[in-house]
């Protein structure tokens, strides 16, 4: 953080401006679905994003934002704490719902409210009204909380972001870009779909038609979804609140793709992340500290005017102190029980895969249907037709550990994990692992096991009863499963 805004916070905070709720910041948290740092921005070729590169042109642009996990459920269920995922027994994708949070931690939301905040879930401007929550822990989206007969997260749903008594937390999802049976449509509404020809695929990923397609198709999300950026804009500037709300944009988690959505590769992740607010911080900043989801919440507290709980795990992004680095985690996913570890610090990343008989390509169920990519590229491997950057990917195991210079090597191809050069490195990051492992019990270690979901019977149905279905699937087609999602749902029921 240059000095310059973190003197015009800390005039702000501190002058006496922001002393009555009235006169504190709204804020506006929108979290983009499984999106890599794939903006115009950011660098990303072919895509056109010119709201999100405003907002980056007008605030501060984040270069190392890195999730504490790279699915869904575990890393909103971190920024809805403060404190990293696998301290609050939140690491398992959609696990504890009927379990209360540990009585000492309280959502960042709740806090919000104590200090006058309303808070508001959603927004009708978006696709499908950006409400998801998807918290390990029982909750209520909208309610009070007390943690012991109350479990809600919100004042209100989707709710118009005005501030005529109270200043507003609203969190709005945009969920356009997580792959669903919208996707081709998007792309055929689109005015300017994203040519296939224009994309640069990462070097892990196989150069075919079919790839280059889906990749314009997510693309074209990202473009829907940046036009939300802009209704959500005019409807601050329609009620008048748009000179004093702070914008966070951030993703969820990566891409979901190779090694994306699931990893603990960057593409798993690497998120944006663009904070801005005129009216305190100059624009056109591109600041390179290490940010995670808990700093986010500490972040979100401090504007607030709120106070950071001692639990927590992370600091405000305009705290002097950055952080050295991140420590993320890869738990159980639906049927699939892995667990991974990654150190990531500004330079260097250090993976310790504790499954590494799970290979990458574990077949898992939901991903057989949302990842074109893996069908082409598994075809092609059994061919021999991928390069050794291409078919570690389908390797019958993983690494146990990796090491990577993410500077030098920011596709993550050279595993220096046993280059003597780099042991001084190495044993460093593994020092801060093991530190945070002392500081912390990490409850990914305790025994769980995966559930199989519904998706598992679903492949399990395309394959036998819709192979039609199925092969477009092998060929790495987008396809719209709405018809084949409906059949199965009837046959479900009539089973039963
Ligand atoms: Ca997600």
């Amino acid at each position: 953080m240059k000095l310059n805004n973190y003197y015009l916070l800390f005039v702000l905070l501190f002058s006496g401006q922001i002393i009555n709720a009235q006169d504190r910041p709204n804020i506006l948290l929108v979290m983009a679905e499984d999106i890599s740092t794939d903006l115009a921005c950011y660098g990303m070729e072919a895509v056109k994003t010119p709201t999100f590169d405003r907002l980056a042109e007008e605030g501060i642009k984040y270069t190392n934002c890195i999730g504490t996990n790279s699915i869904c459920s575990p890393s909103r269920s971190a920024l809805m704490v403060g404190v990293h995922q696998n301290i609050t027994n939140a690491q398992n994708h959609r696990s504890n719902r009927n379990t209360p949070l540990d009585k000492k931690f309280v959502p960042i939301t709740k806090l919000l409210q104590d200090v006058g905040y309303k808070t508001i879930i959603g927004n009708e401007n978006v696709f499908t009204k950006g409400e998801k929550i998807d918290c390990n822990f029982k909750f209520k989206p909208v309610g009070t909380y007390d943690g012991v007969n109350n479990f809600g997260l919100f004042n209100v749903k989707s709710a118009k972001t005005e501030d005529k008594e109270k200043p507003f937390f609203a969190q709005v999802q945009l969920k356009v870009t997580h792959r669903g049976n919208w996707w081709n449509d998007i792309r055929n509404k689109s005015t300017h779909p994203v040519d296939p020809k224009d994309i640069v695929l990462p070097p892990f990923m196989a150069d075919t038609p079919e790839i280059r397609v889906d990749w314009a198709t997510y693309l074209d999300q990202i473009e829907y979804a940046d036009s939300e950026m802009q209704l959500l804009l005019d409807e601050l500037k329609e009620n008048g609140t748009y000179n004093n709300t702070i914008i966070i944009f951030i993703g969820d988690n990566g891409r979901c793709n190779v090694r994306g959505k699931g990893y603990v590769f960057d593409s798993g992740l690497r998120i944006p992340l663009i904070v801005w607010y005129p009216k305190a911080y100059k624009g056109g900043e591109v600041d390179d500290q290490l940010v995670t989801f808990s700093d986010l919440s500490a972040t979100i507290l401090s504007l607030a005017g709120a106070e950071l709980p001692t639990y927590a795990t992370g600091t405000s992004i305009f705290d002097k102190e950055e952080r050295t680095y991140v420590y993320s985690a890869r738990d159980i996913w639906d049927e699939i029980e892995d667990r991974s570890r990654a150190i990531t610090t500004k330079r260097y990343k250090y993976i310790k895969n504790y499954f590494a008989d799970v290979p990458y390509d574990a077949h898992q169920a939901y991903l057989e249907y949302n990842r074109p990519a893996v069908h082409v590229m598994r075809k092609l491997n059994k061919e021999g037709k991928l390069d050794a950057y291409q078919s570690v990917f389908f390797a019958s195991t993983k690494d146990k550990e990796a090491l990577y210079d993410l500077k030098k090597d920011p596709h993550e191809l050279h595993n220096l994990i046993n280059d003597k050069k780099y042991k001084k490195i190495g044993d460093q990051l593994k020092g801060y692992m093991a530190e945070w492992q002392n500081e912390y019990t990490d409850r990914g270690f305790e025994n769980s096991k995966p559930e199989a979901p519904k998706s598992v019977a679903f492949v399990a149905f395309l394959k036998t009863e819709l192979p039609n279905v199925w092969a477009a699937l092998e060929e790495g087609k987008v396809v719209d499963l709405s018809d084949a999602q409906a059949v199965f749902k009837t046959r479900n029921k009539k089973v039963k």
